[in-house]
């Protein structure tokens, strides 16, 4: 099937709207994509017809719910290789599965003079939770830097990693920048020390064909919303040894066995990590969401996105007064395009272009220690999806245009 941006963009009802008068060009996609009408149609079939609670009800409605939520487990397993639907648990998103894994894996693994190596590319979700982790026990934060271009410096990688390291956390991919992180590496050596490797994958498994077992890593956490999803879903995939030895992060309804006065078993893989009620909708909507991708095919949006972010390198690129940050190598640099313009503040800079109906994120993207690497306290970014086209790019050029006229 050839791939066809104009059919993908028909199948998302939300880019089809004008904005302040202008036809919307959406390329804010790294904050959260939009929503395709396979996945919406899952979500009102599922509330229409299926809706119970999961795993409690010996009804039809409960049966269909229970099925369709496994269903979907196992859909988002087999799209990061995962071998086994009950290492997957669902979560409330990227930051809900680092957080869990930092308090129900760290604090039973983590002692006083501990290390846990971050970099500074990180989202503040996967450097927060390991900020609290140290404070309760005692452990020590460290970093690795990154070079001009925002790439990891892992020349020195082998002395930071010590033998008190005992968790190496990283993005498969910056929101900030863009930057692809050499994961499987960075896995072997930490490995090689005996520490554990936790991926935040938010931006990785949207733009990047994950292999949790190729990778070589034990957690991989991802978000449902930046990948066609609903908000307010997604999954932490761990290693089963690792999940089996971890203690429960909430007690509550469906992770017990047997509660007793003073104290409680555990239920099995995945449920152990599934207090109360989940999100039973959008767990089904994130395996809709699945579908989706994979009928359309994850080497065909890839190679879209990359023939888009050559085109936008070009044409932003060309602009005067730019400053594009990120690794110059499309082979390192995913979709994308973090930049200031002359002494246009960011905030600015996107203000004028909604006002043309182009929609972009300006700001610090949650990455402070990106933008302090940089002098910088904001950047403007565009990022793009499947559905984005060269004429949204050619927009962008337009308003930043405009940009250019007003401030010189
Ligand atoms: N990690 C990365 C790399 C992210 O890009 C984000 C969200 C998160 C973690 C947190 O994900 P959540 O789904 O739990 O919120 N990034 C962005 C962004 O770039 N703009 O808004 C949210």
């Amino acid at each position: 099937m050839t791939f066809d941006p104009l059919r993908i963009r028909s199948e998302f009802p939300a880019l089809d709207q004008n904005v302040n008068g202008k036809p919307l060009v959406y390329l804010d996609s790294a904050a959260t994509s939009q929503k395709p009408r396979h996945v919406l149609r899952a979500l009102d079939d599922y509330y229409e017809r299926d809706n119970a609670n999961v795993h409690r009800g010996i009804h039809e409605l409960s049966r269909r719910a229970t099925e369709g939520f496994e269903e979907a487990r196992g859909k988002v397993a087999r799209w990061i290789g995962a071998s086994d639907p009950a290492e997957v648990i669902w979560t409330s998103g990227t930051t809900g599965s680092i957080n869990l894994v930092a308090s129900a894996w760290g604090l039973d693994n983590v002692r006083a003079g501990d290390e846990i190596l971050l970099s500074v590319l990180e989202h503040h979700s996967n450097i927060v939770p390991w900020q609290l982790l140290a404070r309760r026990t005692g452990a020590k934060l460290r970093y690795v830097e990154i070079d001009e271009q925002g790439r990891l410096i892992l020349d020195d990688l082998d002395s930071l990693l010590t033998d008190r390291t005992k968790v190496v956390a990283i993005s498969h991919v910056s929101n900030a920048l863009g930057t692809v992180n050499p994961v499987k590496r960075i896995a072997a050596a930490a490995h090689a020390r005996g520490a554990v490797v936790v991926v935040d994958g938010a931006q990785g498994a949207v733009h990047t064909k994950v292999d949790v077992q190729d990778l070589g890593v034990d957690f991989y956490a991802l978000s449902g919303h930046k990948m066609c999803g609903p908000t307010g879903s997604g999954a932490l995939w761990g290693r089963r040894d690792l999940l089996e030895a971890m203690s429960p992060y909430q007690g509550g309804g469906e992770m017990i066995h047997f509660v007793h006065r003073d104290e409680s078993t555990w239920a099995e893989l995945p449920h152990k990590f599934e207090a109360g009620t989940p999100n039973i909708a959008g767990a089904i909507g994130l395996g809709a969401a699945v579908d989706f991708l994979s009928e359309i095919g994850m080497d065909a949006i890839q190679a879209h996105e990359r023939r888009l972010m050559e085109y936008a390198l070009e044409k932003v690129g060309a602009l005067d007064g730019i400053r594009i940050y990120g690794p110059e190598s499309l082979d390192e640099h995913s979709a994308v395009v973090s930049f200031t313009l002359g002494d246009a503040h960011p905030h600015d800079i996107s203000t004028i272009l909604d006002a043309e109906g182009i929609a972009i994120r300006a700001g610090h993207h949650c990455a402070q220690l990106v933008m302090k690497r940089y002098g910088v306290s904001a950047t403007a970014r565009a990022s793009f999806y499947l559905y984005n086209t060269e004429e949204d790019v050619d927009r962008l050029v337009e308003g930043l245009g405009l940009v250019v006229g007003i401030f010189g």
